[in-house]
């Protein structure tokens, strides 16, 4: 059993990003139920990031989606937000909800279209700028629905050329994090599909590119947690974006599907020792990596979760969340590691597997509601968030304008 102090101290480090799309309201394409004092804009978005973050204490910053949260000043929004407790993470671009885009974004076989998606892009580094943000996350929708409709590998090319004219414009300290998804919109080919499209081109554009997991992105019954240990090991992990699913993308609340795989995940995250904070300079990192690792990419985890709530109230529902990974996390380090090893080393599958087993059954809340108390937190988020009447205080206040939802 690991030292609970130094558990506790790595759990008190571990960092969430909470998406603002999660405070708006969201659906299916059956139907969107609205709920009330849902936030109108990208200001009272960061208003209930921020209570996310104040009674779990491990949820700084709120990332932004574009255009569902643009604003006139981005430096003015990263103020609201400071002066909130919490700072603006990663900018997320949209290239898929634009007419334009019905055949794709930057892999459309028009080089007008291509420029607008690109031009998009770009918008969002400006954004990052403004913002004071590290990461820059892709997400495409680009793909096909019938073989022979465009050219697979000429879309490649087009991405390819499209994601070089976004890396140059990167700072310094910028990142730009590549996502991928098997399929939907697209049910053919999807530009991006899988881990290995994302990171040859990473590989190919330079260490500051950087694949994203979205946990709901794979065939059912992938292997995440490989997929992880694959990137970590080239230190290509740019971040998750967590949620669960049980049948496609299905948006819930991370851990809530799956716990087991949740945690098996974080094991990886905890033995690369991958689960500091996200440095908002990656260079420093580097320099300070130990293992001599000077030349290698930065491994600077950003721990995000992408979710919609749709039918529970989104505010404790982003607390529970964290809850989740914060659970999953302190499991993943209470791992036996001598008594594992031993194990491993002695071919002695049984006791190995019993290793892993019993950290997993572990009832971690005690110890996080220790650890909160410690933060100056209340025991139980949830309840505390419930008893403080921010809830209903927002149903009063926050009548008329439009209640924000993924409408560009
Ligand atoms: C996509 C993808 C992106 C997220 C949008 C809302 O499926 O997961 O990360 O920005 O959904
Ligand atoms: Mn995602």
């Amino acid at each position: 059993m690991r030292d609970l102090t130094a558990v506790k101290n790595a759990l008190r480090q571990h960092q969430i990003e909470l998406p603002s799309w999660a405070f708006g309201n969201s659906g299916t394409r059956f139907k969107v139920f609205g709920q009330p004092g849902v936030p109108r804009d990208a200001y009272e978005k960061a208003d209930d990031a921020a209570q996310v973050h104040k009674y779990t204490g491990v949820a700084p910053s709120m990332a932004v989606h574009i255009p569902w949260d643009k604003v006139d000043d981005y430096g003015a929004l990263a103020v609201h937000a400071k002066n909130n407790g919490i700072r603006v993470g990663t900018v997320n671009s949209n290239v898929f909800q634009d007419d334009d885009y019905k055949l794709g974004s930057v892999c459309h076989p028009d080089p007008k279209i291509r420029r607008k998606a690109l031009a998009h892009l770009l918008e969002c580094v400006d954004i990052m700028d403004a913002a004071g943000s590290r990461d820059l996350k892709l997400w495409f929708a680009d793909g096909t629905n019938y073989p022979g409709q465009d050219d697979i590998s000429a879309r490649q090319e087009r991405l390819a050329e499209a994601l070089a004219v976004v890396y140059e414009r990167l700072g310094r300290d910028q990142r730009m994090l590549l996502e991928y998804k098997l399929f939907e919109p697209s049910f053919y080919t999807t530009d991006v599909p899988d881990w290995g499209t994302s990171l040859l081109h990473c590989q190919a554009l330079g260490p500051k590119a950087l694949v994203v997991v979205d946990t709901g992105h794979h065939a059912p019954g992938t292997n995440i947690e490989f997929i992880v240990a694959q990137l970590l090991r080239v230190r290509r992990l740019g971040g998750f974006d967590f949620n669960s699913r049980f049948y496609a993308d299905d948006d819930l609340m991370v851990g809530a599907a799956d716990p087991f795989q949740l945690y098996r995940i974080m094991r990886e995250v905890v033995k690369a020792d991958a689960l500091a904070p996200a440095d908002p300079d990656p260079i420093d990192d580097v320099i300070t990596a130990s293992s001599g690792a000077a030349a290698s990419p930065p491994l600077a985890v950003a721990f995000m979760l992408d979710q919609c709530h749709n039918i529970e109230p989104k505010i404790p529902a982003q607390i529970r969340s964290v809850m989740n990974v914060q659970e999953a996390t302190a499991k993943a380090l209470l791992v036996d590691e001598d008594a594992l090893r031993e194990a491993q080393l002695a071919g002695d599958v049984l006791a190995a597997n019993a290793a892993f087993m019993d950290a997993y059954n572990t009832d971690v809340r005690p110890l996080l509601a220790e650890l909160r108390e410690e933060m100056g937190l209340a025991p139980d988020p949830v309840r505390a968030y419930l008893d403080s009447g921010y809830g209903q205080k927002i149903i009063t206040e926050r009548t008329g304008g439009t209640p924000a939802g993924w409408g560009a």
